[in-house]
């Protein structure tokens, strides 16, 4: 190989690995990248205004895309930004390569922060590159475990140095390993012989069972089984929210999984958080002679909190395929009758359990509920919708379905607030030919409101329907919750403190000064016209919707 410069090593790196966008925000010491870049047609650096608009950019791009999005931040100040948004990366195991320079290693007297320590708890894996010849191989690695299950956040500290020492080192790609893991035929018959003479089986789905594109496998188990379908939250569609066997999805209170297992004696669990609450440890859900069959790919998700009886670990697709077939001939045809039965009387209680939409009655604010009946009027049936809607997202499900056809992508463990103004952006990017609808709670749109800059700047064809009820809503449910479940007073009086918004964030007005067209929204019959315009536009719209906080 000729000898170049570290710089340009990075971008040979970056082009083997078919990147096609480079989120960040850069400082002096990634002025080399910068400038490397000039000569590189096919990487495109997206310049953000708020290192958190980068990393749910590259989230956003790399759950649509399927593949690892690189991110650049500069140094320890624009790292640690960025930190926020991969917490929830790290904990949705999003593939992401970070990087950021560091100062030259030379610097030891002067002091220099270690970098790979500060993103290492929300990072996979990590490491230094502190001489040039040292970047293929490091890099590699990052791709390679950040695309590796459990897939995730990986972190590359580039020392100045090493971006500017001439080397001959040979770039190679990292890959397609195969992570198509095949689960324990001993395993497979255990959960079958369970859930084939279960008289009341439930299904809890997590979003694994997409990513590992096994939506179809799901359906058929879960039809095959006759059970309700849970969702574990509902960050992308696992399982069609349209199908008469899906119930609805299980805010992370232990409560609501006490009440949906109440009569469960073999829970199903696949590729799935099992389970989570906000205020005490999950655990003793299920009545003490139930039984838990639970199947992933991620082996640090089965068993974590509750106690599994069976454990598959197991690429989610191939797995489901063998439970499918070990279930299906286990299964005695009284057995089957039941759990036709079991589907039949499901099906038959299915559009009961979808709320029916409100009456368009003249409240001001309007409610939530009116906002997401209108919206579901506007909406085409092949959208991408983005949901970050928080405290409205039970209204966007009771009034809108998601299937094969419309999709979703919502935020996902973590806890971060901040992620879907940018993670629309990046989907957006990822799948050009469909229109993206973003749903953001008006606290949610402010944190990482900067990202309307990039969507004009760069022209991204983003629709963002914001919920503005001046407040921080889902605060003060939670507060109420903890006064009931932990308190033990439910009516307890509360002021809500720094959850109202008594100045109400104007975005209509932000997104114009940032050169985002937009429009306040009070009348709910004006919101399925806007929206429809807003799709023709070419560039990004925001929909500014006025709606009722209280709780
Ligand atoms: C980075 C970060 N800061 C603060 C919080 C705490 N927090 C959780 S939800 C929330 C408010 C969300 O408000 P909004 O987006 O308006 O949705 P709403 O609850 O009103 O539906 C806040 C501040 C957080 N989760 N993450
Ligand atoms: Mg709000």
């Amino acid at each position: 190989m000729p000898t170049r410069p570290g710089r340009d090593v990075l971008m040979e790196v970056l082009e083997a690995e078919g990147v096609q966008y480079i989120f960040g925000n850069p400082g002096t010491t990634e002025g080399a990248i910068m400038h490397a870049l000039e000569d590189r047609p096919d990487l495109e650096f997206v310049l953000v205004a708020q290192e958190g608009v980068a990393v749910g950019m590259a989230d956003g791009y790399a759950r649509e895309s399927g593949r690892p999005a690189f991110v650049n931040l500069h140094i320890e100040t624009g790292l640690s930004n960025g930190l926020s948004l991969m917490c929830n990366a790290y904990a949705g195991g999003t593939p992401m390569v970070v990087t950021a320079a560091n100062s030259s290693i030379g610097k030891v007297a002067e002091g220099r922060t270690d970098l790979v320590d500060l993103a290492r708890p929300f990072s996979k894996w990590g490491a230094e590159v502190t001489n040039a010849d040292q970047l293929p191989a490091v890099m590699r690695r990052a791709f390679r475990e950040a695309k590796t299950p459990p897939t995730g956040p990986t972190f590359v500290s580039l020392a100045q140095n090493a971006l500017d020492e001439m080397t001959d080192v040979r770039v190679a790609p990292s890959g397609d390993l195969s992570t198509v893991l095949t689960p324990d035929p001993r395993e497979i018959q255990a959960a079958a012989e369970l859930l084939a003479s279960a008289e009341r089986p439930a299904l809890l789905v997590g979003d694994r069972v997409a990513q590992y594109g096994a939506v179809d496998q799901m359906i058929r188990v879960a039809e095959l089984l006759g059970t309700p379908v849970y969702g574990a939250s509902y960050p992308t569609m696992m399982f069609p929210t349209s199908h008469p066997q899906w119930m609805h999805q299980l805010p992370p209170y232990v409560g609501l999984y006490r009440e949906a297992f109440a009569e469960t004696d073999v829970l199903l669990a696949v590729g799935a958080r099992v389970f989570h609450d906000f205020f005490a440890p999950a655990t003793g859900i299920l009545a003490a002679d139930a039984r838990l069959v639970h199947l992933d790919i991620n082996q640090d998700a089965i068993g974590r909190v509750e106690p599994t009886d069976v454990g598959i670990w197991s690429d989610v697709a191939v797995g489901l395929d063998e439970l499918y077939a070990a279930a299906s001939e286990l299964q005695t045809p009284a057995q089957a009758d039941a759990a036709r039965l079991r589907a039949e009387s499901l099906a038959s209680g299915y559009p009961g359990r979808r709320a029916s939409p409100p009456a368009m009655d003249g409240a001001r604010p309007m409610p939530s509920t009116a906002m997401m009946a209108a919206l579901a009027d506007g909406l085409p049936a092949d959208v991408i919708v983005v949901d970050d809607s928080i405290s409205c997202r039970p209204d966007l499900h009771a009034a809108v379905t998601f299937d094969h056809r419309r999709r979703v992508q919502a935020e996902r463990a973590g806890g971060a607030i901040g992620w879907g103004m940018g993670g629309a952006l990046g989907v957006a990017l990822a799948a050009p030919d469909q229109r993206v609808v973003g749903v953001i709670g008006d606290g949610s749109a402010m944190l990482t409101v900067q990202a309307l800059w990039t969507a004009a700047a760069y022209q991204i064809p983003v629709v963002y329907c914001i919920c503005n009820n001046a407040g921080y809503r889902v605060l003060k449910l939670n507060l109420r919750r903890w006064f009931g479940e932990v308190l033990h007073e439910p009516d307890r009086p509360s002021q809500y403190l720094g959850m109202d918004l008594n100045q109400p964030f104007d975005l209509a007005a932000i997104a114009k000064a940032m050169g985002v067209p937009s429009e306040r929204i009070e009348d709910p019959t004006r919101i399925a016209p806007a929206l429809t315009q807003a799709l023709h536009h070419t560039g990004p719209t925001l929909l500014d919707i006025i709606i009722d906080g209280t709780v």
